[in-house]
């Protein structure tokens, strides 16, 4: 894929796909819910689509239509054992939670992913499930594929401080909870998203939140409601920093979802001195709001502590902003971005370096000496959708012409990103 630079600004009113948070477990807690789920905004990407077809080898039908997606819910104690192993391709959401799900199951069941996959810890997820008395076999107790002997266990709720914020492991632990004996309490050391507490509650589940601390009690069962999945956030930030960063730009995104677990990205830009309005709030089971940006001189800032968890996946493309910043951006307490996709930290930090920007790895995050003139490249994606997406924003701002080498990526969570950019006039 060859990008130019762009001169005349970045225009246009768009939309982007569903949140993929949302959809995975709209999917998810549909299939353990009583009665019929339709999901409409659902993220036809590749990460979503395996979350699809492992319930699918559980017994649940799905069907999906361009409209929406219609989940055949078999209630909490319904799902079957499947004949073959699960597949969860490069979706670290669909591998931790169904960790969760399938540690109460009354079956054993083999699960692996992509190559990508099977590099990235298990073992945080591992070790609260198995303080439940769940029975998890991995490669080196840590990796993929993972074997969950559910026949003849029985579950504990536990008190789990979790070692680091990440909405996954305590996703899978609150679902393991849904199967246990007593209540599950977990402490996050920060908010991290809360999709997963948000829609247990919405099917009727008793989950309390005060601060940190989430408090499951079993529910007897799960009671299907229909989702609307609002647009990613995620994905809407690759655009809020095109925006931002392209003179003579604005544009206008539509319905994205802003909880408040994930709004770090438009707190942080607005810091570096964005031009970011926001219009026509809904307030559902996820608020959501139309996000307008306008181009605008930007500003180093410092990146760190609480709100890493509230823009973790989008620190990729806040770096690309904080290179066409003035002055220096500091990324700190972001270690978490080594055990994604890819090492986020060193892909980042080489491609940029390889446009021209100022950057330096450090332990934890990366430091940013923003306004060198950057110039076009061949940029790596390391197989990882974030990298590619970030990379072609920072293209559009490079001298020249820049190549993204194997762009197809980015189809895990937004497979019409090159089609939206061209819409707003890039590539
Ligand atoms: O699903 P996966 O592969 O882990 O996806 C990523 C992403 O960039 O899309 C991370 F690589 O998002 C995670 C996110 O980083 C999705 C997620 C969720 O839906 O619960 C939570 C975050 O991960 P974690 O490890 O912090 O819980």
């Amino acid at each position: 894929m060859k990008i130019k630079q762009i001169d005349n600004g970045l225009k246009g009113v768009i939309t982007v796909p569903g949140d993929k948070s949302v959809s995975h477990r709209a999917v998810m807690f549909g299939a353990l819910a009583k009665g019929t789920t339709h999901i409409t905004g659902f993220l036809m990407g590749e990460d979503c689509l395996s979350t699809i077809d492992c319930f699918r080898k559980m017994g649940v039908k799905i069907d999906v239509s361009d409209k929406e997606v219609v989940v055949h819910g078999v209630g909490m104690h319904g799902l079957k054992c499947p004949n073959e192993q699960l597949y969860t391709g490069n979706s670290g959401t669909t591998t931790r939670l169904l960790c969760g799900i399938l540690a109460g199951q009354d079956f054993d069941v083999t699960m692996t992913g992509d190559a990508s996959i099977q590099k990235r810890p298990m073992k945080r997820v591992i070790t609260p499930l198995s303080q439940m008395g769940a029975k998890i076999d991995g490669v080196d107790g840590n990796y993929c594929p993972l074997t969950l002997h559910g026949a003849n266990n029985k579950l504990t709720g536990i008190t789990y401080e979790l070692p680091v914020a990440s909405a996954q492991i305590k996703s899978a632990v609150l679902l393991a909870g849904l199967y246990a004996e007593g209540q599950t309490t977990v402490i996050e050391p920060a908010c991290s998203r809360d999709h997963t507490e948000r829609m247990l509650r919405a099917l009727g589940a008793d989950v309390k939140s005060e601060g940190r601390t989430i408090v499951l009690t079993p529910p007897e069962d799960l009671t299907a409601k229909n989702v609307a999945v609002p647009a990613d956030i995620s994905s809407a930030a690759f655009f809020l920093v095109a925006g931002a960063i392209i003179p003579n730009s604005e544009i206008t995104i539509k319905n994205v979802g802003v909880n408040p677990t994930r709004t770090g990205i438009l707190d942080v830009l607005k810091a570096m001195g964005a031009d970011i309005t926001e219009s026509n709030f809904r307030d559902e089971v996820e608020p959501t709001c139309d996000l307008t940006v306008k181009s605008s001189k930007l500003k180093g800032t410092v990146i760190g502590g609480e709100v890493i968890p509230r823009l973790i996946d989008e620190l990729p493309v806040l770096a690309v902003a904080a290179a066409f910043a003035e002055g220096q951006t500091i990324i700190k307490d972001a270690e978490e971005l080594k055990v994604k996709e890819s090492n986020r930290i060193a892909a980042m930090v080489c491609e940029l370096s390889k446009a021209g920007a100022d950057v330096k790895e450090t332990d934890d995050g990366m430091i940013i000496n923003g306004g060198n003139k950057l110039s076009g490249a061949s940029f790596e994606t390391y197989n990882d959708h974030r990298i590619a997406m970030s990379m072609a924003i920072c293209a559009l701002g490079c001298e020249g012409e820049s190549e993204i080498l194997n762009p197809e990526v980015v189809a895990i969570s937004y497979p019409d990103f090159f089609d939206t950019l061209k819409k707003l006039g890039g590539v």
